[in-house]
């Protein structure tokens, strides 16, 4: 019945710029992959890097129907390349966080009752009470964020419930904005979904309710019992308990695919749709992360996941309910100064050159000989600060430093502070602990030598550029085979395996680990 024999697995990203899915067999192998790029595919929406950003420079949206126009487009894609549409017995998905979705009254009917010969933007275009959806990239709601925070007892008790203290971009925020500019929209507004449910919502033909782990993205969810904080949803909005639904852990099988994707593509009727989640949570499932373990990906920016049992929630960073298992955790750190702040100095003393760069940083010892400099080419996030600032071994300021030694205070203070972070949020070293590392400057054998002692951890490199789809995909079988009765871990044994790529030195460790309360100090006092 299913062509080749094999069941099938899809994982689609919503995500800020385009919407991409993949397809893996029951061995999780990619079998096919596709996209649909806002700007490229749908020019009619004007948008730039698939967002609109209004003249006050802070608001930022996306028109809610592109969303919806892109799943038919990419879909259509998949078959005219000859799909197997019939062979999928589950999907999941992910969805940038925090952007939101307002669905008019009436849009339930709707989707309850589509039409399988219009497409979905033709039979949903008039049911969005709020058409340009609020995005992450969002910093309008600074008031709302002041407000939320003083009703519920200041930054620091926000965030031991909610897992993060106010920020502009989570949703609760950019939701207590609407009502207040546009309150009659507001109450016209039947449902509000995260862009991960309401894509899950699409394909369901219902509400598919919102996921603890993108839930947590929020400002408005317990972190630790999974439920809406009734204060905060109140300090948002009226009546927000009732248009957000209930919560679920992200494995809950929704149900089945609304016959139009039957009708129209060739889905079977059974296939199964399985929460969707944020881009962040799925992408720590595609990466398989599992207890003691931290992903690090040095891209233009740095970000590190790191599962936790035991979070503690802090001011900075954020902690969110794990996407694979409900009793564990999951934080977020996102560090604005990464590849762009090494490339100013590998410009600057390494003639432009990762391998004179990687030379440097080999022919210096660990700990620099006392020399720690902190760079912080923009406004840094985590802490905040911006500037370039050195020290020599007597804890003198000093102006610059020898080309070998400016290389490696970089890389050093980056990952020095990066263990400091994760630590303020709950992070222990631990002797199974294993760092994975992606992104652009994962190719650099030295950089990660820095990164592995630092953790005293191994570092494992994953070639992967989607690891929200691939976790998407995952999470879907994790779904259909029952969620919490199966562990995430067995569901993806035969996922590719990282490769070794440096393990950690003790005595470099130590320096690091001595370092560190230096490296503390001197961060206090620039912040
Ligand atoms: P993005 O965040 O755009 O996905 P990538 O993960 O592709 O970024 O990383 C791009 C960055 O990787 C570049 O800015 C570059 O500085 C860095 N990079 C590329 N090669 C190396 C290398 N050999 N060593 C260190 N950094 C590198
Ligand atoms: C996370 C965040 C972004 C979006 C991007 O807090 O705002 O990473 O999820 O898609």
């Amino acid at each position: 019945m299913f062509g080749g024999g094999d069941e099938l697995f899809l994982g689609f990203d919503f995500s800020t710029q385009q919407i991409k899915v993949v397809a893996v067999n029951s061995s999780l192998k990619v079998v096919h992959e596709s996209t649909v790029n806002f700007d490229r595919d749908l020019p009619e929406f004007r948008t730039e890097g698939g967002v609109h950003i209004h003249d006050d420079q802070l608001t930022v949206t996306s028109p809610t129907i592109m969303w919806v126009k892109a799943l038919d487009l990419l879909l259509t894609r998949m078959k005219d390349s000859g799909f197997n549409f019939s062979a999928v017995v589950a999907l999941s998905g992910a969805g940038q966080q925090h952007g939101s979705v307002f669905w008019k009254d009436g849009a339930a009917k709707v989707l309850d009752n589509l039409q399988s010969d219009t497409l979905l933007h033709v039979q949903l275009k008039n049911y969005f009470s709020i058409p340009d959806s609020p995005i992450w990239m969002d910093s309008s709601t600074t008031e709302q964020c002041e407000n939320l925070e003083k009703i519920i007892g200041g930054p620091q008790k926000l965030a031991d419930i909610t897992g993060s203290r106010a920020y502009e971009r989570f949703t609760g925020n950019q939701i207590a904005k609407i009502f207040q500019s546009r309150p009659a929209d507001y109450q016209r507004t039947e449902h509000i979904s995260l862009v991960s449910s309401f894509a899950a919502s699409l394909f369901h033909g219902a509400y598919v309710p919102i996921d603890i782990s993108d839930g947590s993205g929020m400002n408005m969810m317990d972190i630790h019992n999974h439920q809406w904080c009734q204060q905060a949803l109140d300090a948002c909005a009226p009546n927000l308990c009732d248009k957000l639904g209930p919560l679920v852990p992200s494995y809950h099988k929704a149900g089945s695919i609304s016959s139009y994707f039957v009708d129209r593509y060739g889905f079977s009727p059974e296939c199964a749709v399985i929460a969707f989640t944020g881009d962040n949570p799925a992408s720590l499932a595609g990466m398989c992360l599992q207890k003691g373990d931290v992903a690090v990906s040095l891209g233009t920016s740095d970000t590190l996941f790191l599962w936790l049992e035991t979070p503690q929630p802090a001011l900075e960073g954020h902690v969110f309910a794990n996407p694979v298992d409900a009793s564990a955790y999951m934080a977020l750190l996102c560090f604005k100064n990464g590849s762009l702040t090494r490339e100013r100095v590998r410009n600057s003393v390494a003639d432009g050159s990762w391998e004179t760069f990687s030379h440097l940083l080999e022919a210096t010892n660990p700990g620099n000989d006392g020399n720690i400099g902190i760079y912080f080419n923009v406004q840094e996030i985590t802490p905040s600060a911006v500037g370039t600032y050195r020290w020599n071994s007597d804890g003198k300021a000093v102006p610059s430093f020898p080309p070998g030694t400016e290389v490696r205070a970089v890389v050093e203070s980056q990952f020095l502070a990066k263990r400091l972070h994760a630590e303020n949020l709950g992070y222990n070293i631990g002797c199974n602990s294993r760092v994975i590392a992606t992104g652009g400057a994962s190719s650099n054998t030295p950089i990660l030598q820095v990164l592995s002692d630092t953790f005293n951890a191994p570092v494992y490199t994953l070639d992967t550029t989607n690891s929200a789809c691939l976790g998407s995909a995952y999470r879907a079988k994790h779904g259909r085979e029952g969620g919490d009765k199966v562990a995430f871990t067995k569901v993806v044994k035969c996922a590719p395996a990282y490769q070794l790529a440096v393990s950690p030195r003790l005595e470099a460790h130590n320096i690091y680990s001595k370092m560190l309360e230096r490296y503390k100090e001197y961060e206090q006092k620039i912040v």
